[in-house]
């Protein structure tokens, strides 16, 4: 395909101790309590175990700058970036404003990086589900408003073409948004069990959220590399199994098979959802046993996916919804080049 990757993009699920040389990750988010020299990390409680995290890199040379409030590492044509804005600091700002600001300063980021292109988003606000503003709209909902202004006023694609990504609920802490961005544009992946996220109805809020449901690219000759975006146990637009986490996990699973059956009508690589690299965000403490027999009673205890899995205490974008699975994966394959791979992203 055009423009071909001149540095491999690498992920790898380690604990802090296994980083031999921090200062040649491309970026990364770590989970659990302790510092990892102060950036990406994320402190969210972690309920499968030792504090680790998700390393990206390339294996060469990285650059670092600052863009604003964007603290960004570039390595060839792949970029990571990270953006904390804290509520407590910009009084003056709703949370709509404030995440038309964060995501303004990204694409200010990357507008000095011409032809870059977003892959994947990862986003965490405080009190996701509250609904105590003035207009008693849901936090979240207030989310997808700034989000998707900024996307337009940017001449970013709100529709088919937006990045994978994730919105996940802390109790405290400030507005976070990470990001991977290339060179290369992503070929977007839907899931046919499920509406488009970009295509909710209003009842769900007055902007649609701005994701696709996975992402592929070729971070090297004859790989693929599968980003998959927060699933949940949605069917169509609507929540399924409403108090039943047991259910809602199995579904989330049926989801993240559709995404892969999906994701390889556009390329020659096989993923397979035993292999994935999982992240479980499950809302209530008490809930994660249940989460985890459910997925080894589907996957099975030894596989790759249930071995690795990460479970974070988290809240979920939606009030009844009490889990979702976020994944990756990387196989050897080819894209099969589409309208959405040859075409610019940026205005
Ligand atoms: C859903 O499918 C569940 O707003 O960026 C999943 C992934 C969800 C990303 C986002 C929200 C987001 O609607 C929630």
């Amino acid at each position: 395909m055009p423009n071909q990757p001149t540095l491999p993009l690498h992920f790898a699920r380690q604990g802090v101790l296994q980083i031999e040389d921090p200062a040649r990750l491309l970026g990364g988010l770590w989970y659990g309590p302790g510092q990892f020299d102060g950036w990406a990390n994320l402190d969210i409680g972690i309920l499968s175990g030792a504090p680790c995290g998700d390393a990206w890199s390339t294996g060469g040379p990285v650059s670092e700058g600052q863009s604003g409030d964007v603290r960004w590492r570039q390595s060839g044509p792949w970029l990571f970036g990270t953006l904390q804005l804290d509520e407590a600091e910009h009084t003056s700002l709703d949370l709509t404003a404030l995440a038309q600001t964060a995501y303004g300063q990204v694409f200010s980021c990357l507008a000095q990086h011409p032809e870059w292109h977003l892959l994947r988003i990862w986003n965490y606000l405080p009190r996701i589900n509250a609904t105590d503003s003035a207009d008693g709209l849901e936090r979240y909902r207030q989310f997808n408003t700034g989000r998707q202004q900024a996307f337009t006023q940017h001449g970013r694609d709100i529709l088919a073409g937006s990045p994978a990504a994730c919105a996940i609920g802390t109790a405290t802490g400030p507005l976070r948004v990470y990001f991977l961005a290339g060179r290369c544009p992503a070929v977007p992946v839907e899931n046919p069990r499920q509406v488009p996220a970009y295509h909710y109805p209003p009842e769900f809020g007055p902007r649609s959220p701005t994701f696709s449901r996975a992402c592929l690219i070729s971070p090297e000759k004859n790989q693929c590399m599968l980003l998959i975006s927060g699933t949940a146990s949605i069917v169509g637009h609507q929540s399924m199994h409403w108090g039943d986490v047991h259910s809602q996990t199995l579904e989330t699973l049926r989801n993240l098979q559709a995404v892969i059956d999906a994701a390889h009508l556009q390329c020659s690589a096989h993923f397979a959802l035993s292999n994935l690299t999982c992240t479980a965000y499950v809302r209530h403490a008490k809930d994660a046993g249940t989460v985890m027999a459910a997925v080894r009673g589907a996957l099975g205890a030894s596989c790759p996916a249930v071995q690795g899995l990460v479970m974070l205490e988290a809240d979920i974008c939606r009030a009844e919804l009490l889990v979702e699975i976020e994944a990756h994966a990387c196989a050897t394959g080819q894209l099969h080049v589409t309208e959405h791979a040859t075409r610019s992203n940026t205005p």
